[in-house]
């Protein structure tokens, strides 16, 4: 049981219950214990870290600086800790993680290698009870669920992959310690960004790569390079106008917003600003180059047909440039990928594509994968096929509310959430980062510290008032996601068959998951509901 020394107000012992020991789990347990709360995390890993910790794949590395990609909270802890490259690998972010966890003394709150198995609502004690895999029952006052957006993998969708005699690697499940492809036939499924960082990286390892690519996807170059210490420093010197910055952004980055439309400058000086974007690297500086690239389709064609030129230019074979040319989607629609030579990879001997477009893929065997055309012989299956975005980890844990209302009942026409916060009917459980919040299109520590800080100001204003019982107003949800609709139907977003859309799950409802109307205008509803006493929650005694 907890070890914390606070007094707890649930029966049995916690007041609040995390899902999930990543980054949003680990500040939750340090807030909490701030208000003097007991609080407990079970985190299905072996170790914290949550995406980090799993994502072990050759090539890991996130697409937000480094100097982004952490936590604001304690100014002492952000001057302390210093990177060593622009964009974060994994182990590094992961050795930020632990360090995170060590200064503030979290593990001992933390329970690893336990996952929530189910959990249930009991109304009339006013908790939740939580069970394990291992059999133990928790029950907490409230429920937060910090189980990350891109953690559950979903089913491959690979027939006969059981069959399959080499070894078979998840790129979100990837084993400890080195895998070695030195001499290996690997074959690669999936070219999303796990794909696509992986890839360059075990060619230069593999005998042979081949890439099985469904659909081509947008890739820029990371540029990826050490970040020089007089770099570091300077944003240090200003880091608190620096993260202020990026809490009033629309990204979660600080940046300059883009006042124009690609289509009213000339040619020349929209070419010159792309390749600016192109050769500085990274994702956000192409997509904010103007400020109609994600709603007009003309727009997004001037950047989509920049790119696809680069294609053409780094990859020597017609035939496979033309196969990685994005064409099924605008720019920006499907998460864009950032990469450190993958198309250039496709120029070693060795490394192939196969276009399942051309020649539909059939299966995997025991010795490879088959397609209409033939069979690719290979050693090792990589499967960067991606997950069950935003709330394959939410509905795992099968949460029941009021009157044993189930998750996945609730969300079966598609997830709806007041704020990304909460969902009617669930009682005193909250989503950090859920559908309907800025989540996925934001920088994710931005999005990940407002909702803690937000839900555990909620969770100490209603003890402050005597309240046991906290709930979405299904009204105010109502109106939520049909404002969050209304703003997706706005971009193009719904033009793809996005993991955004629910589309890349057989069966799952298409519907535009995350809100996209930016996290500088996002925060100032939060503010709002706050500042007018939570407006669309009911606080209640029972
Ligand atoms: O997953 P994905 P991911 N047969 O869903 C293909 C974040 N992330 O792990 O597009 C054949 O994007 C599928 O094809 P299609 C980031 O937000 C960030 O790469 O569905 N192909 C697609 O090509 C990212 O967007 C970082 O037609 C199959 C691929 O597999 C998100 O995580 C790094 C298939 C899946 O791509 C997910 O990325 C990594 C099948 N049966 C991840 N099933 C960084 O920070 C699936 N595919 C840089």
């Amino acid at each position: 049981m907890p070890s914390s020394p606070h007094p707890a107000t649930a029966p049995d012992g916690l007041d609040v219950l995390v899902v999930g020991a990543g980054f949003a789990g680990l500040y939750l347990l340090h807030r909490l214990r701030g208000l003097g709360l007991c609080a407990l995390a079970l985190e299905a890993g072996s170790g914290i870290g949550g995406t980090w910790h799993w994502n072990r794949y050759p090539g890991a590395r996130c697409d937000v600086e480094s100097m982004d990609y952490s936590y604001s909270f304690d100014p002492a802890l952000e001057q302390e800790w210093s990177w060593t490259r622009r964009y974060p690998g994994q182990a590094e972010i992961l050795a930020y993680i632990e360090h995170v966890a060590d200064r503030f003394d979290l593990r001992r709150d933390v329970r690893t290698a336990t996952r929530a198995a189910a959990a249930a609502w009991d109304g009339g004690d006013r908790v939740w009870r939580v069970r394990t895999d291992g059999g133990t029952t928790y029950a907490a006052r409230y429920l937060v669920m910090a189980t990350g957006c891109l953690s559950m993998p979903k089913a491959p969708g690979i027939e006969g992959l059981d069959r399959f005699q080499g070894r078979v690697l998840h790129t979100g499940r990837w084993p400890h310690g080195e895998v070695d492809f030195t001499g290996r036939r690997v074959a690669v499924v999936g070219t999303g960004s796990s794909g696509i960082q992986a890839v360059p990286v075990i060619a230069e390892q593999a005998a042979e790569v081949t890439v099985f690519q469904r659909t081509a996807n947008f890739s820029l170059p990371a540029n990826d390079r050490p970040l020089a210490p007089d770099e570091q420093e300077a944003v240090k010197r200003r880091y608190r106008e620096h993260r202020a910055q990026a809490r009033r952004s629309p990204t979660g980055i600080p940046g300059r917003k883009a006042d124009r439309s690609a289509l009213e400058v000339p040619e020349a000086e929209r070419t010159a600003t792309y390749w600016d974007a192109w050769e500085r690297g990274g994702l956000f500086g192409m997509l904010r180059s103007y400020n109609d690239l994600t709603t007009d389709a003309d727009a997004n064609a001037t950047a989509a047909d920049f790119i696809r030129e680069r294609i053409a230019e780094t990859v020597d074979d017609p035939a496979t440039a033309e196969a990685l040319a994005p064409r099924s989607h605008p720019f920006g629609t499907k998460r864009p990928c950032i990469d450190s030579g993958y198309y250039a990879a496709f120029n070693r001997d060795g490394v192939r594509l196969v276009d399942l477009r051309a020649e539909p893929l059939a299966g995997a065997t025991p010795d490879g994968v088959a397609t209409a055309r033939g069979a690719y012989p290979a050693d090792d299956l990589v499967l960067a096929t991606g997950y069950d975005a935003m709330t394959g980890a939410l509905t795992a844990v099968d949460p029941r509310g009021r009157g044993g209302l189930r998750l996945h009942e609730a969300w079966a026409e598609g997830p709806t959430a007041h704020l990304g916060l909460a969902v009617a009917g669930f009682p005193n459980m909250f989503t950090v980062t859920g559908p309907g919040s800025p989540s996925v299109l934001s920088n994710m520590v931005v999005s990940i510290e407002q909702h803690v800080e937000w839900i555990t100001d909620l969770i100490a204003s209603a003890r402050e008032r005597g309240a046991e019982v906290v709930e979405a107003d299904p009204e105010a949800q109502r109106r939520w996601s049909a404002h969050v609709q209304e703003v997706a139907g706005a971009t193009l977003f719904p033009r793809a068959d996005s993991w955004y859309m629910g589309a890349n799950v057989p069966g799952k409802p298409r519907v535009f998951m995350p809100y996209p109307g930016g996290v500088d205008v996002y925060r100032d509803v939060l503010e709002d509901v706050a500042a007018s006493g939570y407006e669309g929650f009911r606080l209640s005694r029972a």
